[in-house]
């Protein structure tokens, strides 16, 4: 089922907004203004379909790639608690509250504790990152999200020198969640990075998109953001984070070990058993595309892999 929304359906940002977060989402407009003026020349993005909130920039990654419109960044989704119908996570998850939003950091740490987005964002203030999310599956997004980096919040909380692992667990709630009612997954939803990926400033935790606030169909109340890994890694609904010295599991890797490992790292050399990862297609465009080897971000993340064989830890 595709949900029908049109421009005129979506309400402006200042009526959905509180006045207090529009200001907060007006600070995030001026940061990403900033940014677009020293840039290259930013591409028109705003085709008739889109209906992102009007936050008056046009946007592109810094290889001058345009973002995907809002509409199909939220109409297009994978959240196998809803559904594993793309189109019908937008639908499905209309009333699941983003907040008030809680998560529970602890595990390996000197400084366990509890804390709601609305502190997170008044500890660590979101900026606009503008990445792309390579999904396993072949299909690409690029996505203006609002988030922190998540190194700011393990730094925050004090690792121990026992951990080495970064363990992330998505909400349990198959009331609200009808996917969960049904067997054929290791409910929650886990996933794991290691501490120096987690570490890394690429790294974020989202909060918002657009320069809005983070639908539900995209991870809100709180997500991960990893761009140099496949989609999967980039969990949504995180109520618990946990510092481990073991590699944690994951739900893929718990499914289909030889279909998708821990690492994810997006690349074009390693095939999926099923299907070939050298191309992908770029929702909203029309032919396909080469995928670069983590996923266009190697000069940032290549040395986090050193000595390591990629083929055998993919
Ligand atoms: N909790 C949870 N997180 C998840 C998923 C999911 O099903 N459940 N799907 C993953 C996959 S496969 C992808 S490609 C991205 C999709 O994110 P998007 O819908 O915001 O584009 O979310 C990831 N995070
Ligand atoms: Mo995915």
């Amino acid at each position: 089922m595709i949900p029908k929304i049109s421009s005129s359906e979506i309400t402006p940002k200042s009526v959905y907004l509180s006045r207090r977060d529009f200001i907060k989402a007006a600070g995030v407009l001026a940061g990403s203004l900033a940014l677009t003026a020293c840039g290259v020349a930013a591409p028109e993005t705003a085709g008739p379909t889109s209906a992102a909130p009007a936050d008056g920039t046009a946007k592109s990654d810094e290889k001058g790639s345009p973002a995907t419109s809002y509409r199909d960044i939220t109409t297009y989704n994978n959240y196998y608690e809803f559904t594993t119908d793309k189109a019908g996570v937008a639908d499905l998850s209309k009333n699941f509250a983003t907040r008030p939003w809680e998560i529970e950091v602890g595990g390996l740490v000197n400084n366990p504790g509890k804390f709601s987005v609305d502190d997170l964002v008044k500890k660590f203030p979101p900026e606009e990152r503008i990445y792309r999310l390579r999904c396993v599956e072949a299909w690409s997004m690029v996505i203006p999200w609002v988030g922190f980096p998540l190194a700011g919040l393990l730094s925050a909380v004090e690792p121990t020198s026992a951990a080495k692992y970064v363990r992330f667990e998505s909400i349990f709630k198959p009331e609200e969640l009808p996917g969960q009612k049904e067997p054929w997954y290791p409910w929650p939803y886990q996933e794991g990075l290691r501490l120096d990926e987690a570490m890394h400033d690429l790294t974020i935790l989202a909060t918002g998109l657009y320069g809005g606030e983070l639908p539900a169909q995209n991870g809100g109340g709180l997500r991960l953001v990893v761009p140099w890994k496949y989609g999967f890694k980039s969990i949504k609904a995180i109520v618990k984070i946990e510092l481990t010295a073991e590699q944690p599991a994951t739900l893929w890797s718990s499914i289909a070990p030889n279909e998708y490992g821990f690492y994810a790292n997006v690349n074009p050399q390693v095939d999926h058993p099923r299907w070939s990862q050298k191309t992908e297609r770029r929702i909203g465009e029309l032919s396909r595309q080469a995928t670069h080897m983590f996923n266009g971000y190697a000069e940032q993340v290549a040395s986090l892999y050193d000595g390591m064989d990629l083929a055998k830890n993919y």
